[in-house]
């Protein structure tokens, strides 16, 4: 029995020796000397020689989808008496064996695999938990539900958000309407500078209201603020009615971080990607039916602050609610996509262009600056809403990760916005400069010069970078 033991070990010993031999040998040639287009990303996990030598399996882990697996494993059947014939030059081997391809497709290949190539590294609790996305405690069902009663026992109710409604103050702000146009309620929606042009082609834009002096002297039952904070940026809907408001007939749903609005009936969840995360939330914990147009509101709001699912505000939530919405027909990815980021006019892109010619990189603190003068409105007869997603093009640059877009206003002042690629929170520095937003997306009015309040931004940063 010892001597057979022994035996066979030598045996194993010796066949493993000429698989090591092996697997080098093949990963050689496959990497360097097989010219075959069907062979995808593939690397040699392992080779097992029979005792007797005659006979080698090879597996290969091939990066890629099904087909390429397989195109990969046609090729190196194909190609066997090529590689036969180079390990016979290169390895010197009692007999050379058979070879049989395998595909490998151990879970921690492919892992690793996707490790490798897209450069992530471990994930750290906290990007984990940003992932999974928005979770409701018992606080914030309560306060759903509160708001829910509120509205269902009202009659006269204004809806607003904040100036210059973006995709998810309007897609939450008419979803919202729709459900209490249902009620019967009498509802008005007013927006500080009305429906963006862009969003006009959606239903319902023409029931959006933009007049002063309409509200003047109105009083309502409740006043419902959504994506924005009511003191500071919804511009005239405060003004009138500041002194109208209290912490019993004001709501306030928001996913902005320097949202201070102070009022019972206020849900504040900076973790959602869009105010439209929490409507969806406010009809699921009301048990409200979404209809087909509640549905696309709400993915017009998603697809909007998350710039095409593309931002690290996207979450599982965001995807869930995606996904839910995308069971009615008028959510439908492709033309609403389209719709929102492929409908640019030609003077928005000669202003892009304008833009781009302005740009200026510090490579040392990695700031983009760029600016858009009221000069370079008028020459391609555009407005701000032409901006939209401008200061994206800036981020984008390889070496940047703030970028900061001046645009200059009617009254000369400039309003800027910045983006942050990397960790750098921007909430300090545009608090300090006067305003306000998202860790990531943020900005503030400068009514200093050009030239100074591009010096005084790039000092600023600098110090805090
Ligand atoms: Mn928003």
């Amino acid at each position: 029995m010892k001597i057979e033991n022994l035996d066979s070990e030598k045996k194993f010993a010796r066949s493993d020796r000429v698989a090591e031999l092996l697997k080098r040998a093949i990963s050689e040639i496959i990497q360097n000397k097989l010219k075959d287009s069907r062979v995808g990303f593939t690397t040699v996990s392992a080779v097992k020689v029979s005792n007797d030598l005659r006979i080698a399996n090879v597996y290969v882990s091939v990066f890629g989808k099904n087909y390429e697996k397989k195109q990969t494993l046609e090729a190196l059947e194909d190609s066997k008496q090529f590689i036969r014939t180079l390990i016979g030059k290169n390895v010197i081997l009692k007999y050379l064996p058979d070879l049989h391809f395998f595909i490998d497709d151990s879970l921690d290949y492919s892992e690793k695999m996707t490790n490798i190539i897209s450069g992530i590294k471990q994930q750290s609790s906290e990007n984990l938990k940003k992932k999974i996305g928005l979770e409701l405690t018992d606080d914030d069902i309560q306060k759903l539900k509160n708001i829910n009663n509120r509205l269902m026992n009202a009659e006269r109710i204004l809806l607003t958000t904040h100036l210059r409604a973006d995709g998810d103050a309007f897609g939450s702000l008419m979803s919202i309407y729709n459900y209490l146009d249902g009620l019967n309620k009498k509802v008005k929606v007013v927006i500080d500078h009305g429906c963006p042009q862009y969003l006009a082609w959606l239903p319902d834009s023409g029931l959006i209201e933009d007049n002063k002096n309409l509200l003047i002297d109105k009083n309502f039952d409740l006043y419902v603020c959504i994506d924005s904070d009511f003191e500071k940026r919804v511009g005239y809907p405060y003004e009138i009615f500041k002194d109208k408001v209290n912490d019993n007939n004001l709501i306030v749903i928001d996913h902005h971080p320097e949202t201070i609005a102070n009022t019972n009936l206020k849900i504040l969840k900076t973790e959602a990607a869009a105010a439209a995360e929490i409507i969806y939330y406010f009809f699921k914990v009301n048990d409200i039916p979404l209809n087909d147009k509640i549905a696309l509101y709400l993915y017009v709001g998603l697809l909007t602050d998350t710039w095409m699912f593309s931002q690290e505000n996207t979450t599982s939530t965001t995807l869930y609610i995606a996904s839910e919405l995308l069971k009615f027909e008028t959510v439908q990815p492709y033309q609403l996509t389209m719709r929102l980021f492929e409908n640019k006019t030609l003077g928005q892109t000669k202003l892009l262009g304008k833009l781009i010619e302005t740009i200026e990189v510090d490579e040392k603190y990695k700031i983009g600056i760029g600016h858009i003068s009221l000069e370079m409105f008028k020459e391609t007869n555009t407005t701000e809403e032409d901006t939209e997603g401008f200061v994206n093009i800036i981020r984008a640059l390889k070496g940047v990760n703030i970028a900061v877009l001046l645009k200059q206003q009617k009254d000369g002042k400039f309003k800027v916005n910045l983006r942050s690629k990397d960790k750098f929170n921007l909430l300090p520095f545009v608090k300090k400069m006067g305003g306000g937003g998202h860790i990531k997306a943020a900005g503030f009015t400068s009514e200093l010069p050009l030239i100074e309040t591009k010096k005084i931004i790039l000092e600023e940063l600098r110090k805090m970078l």
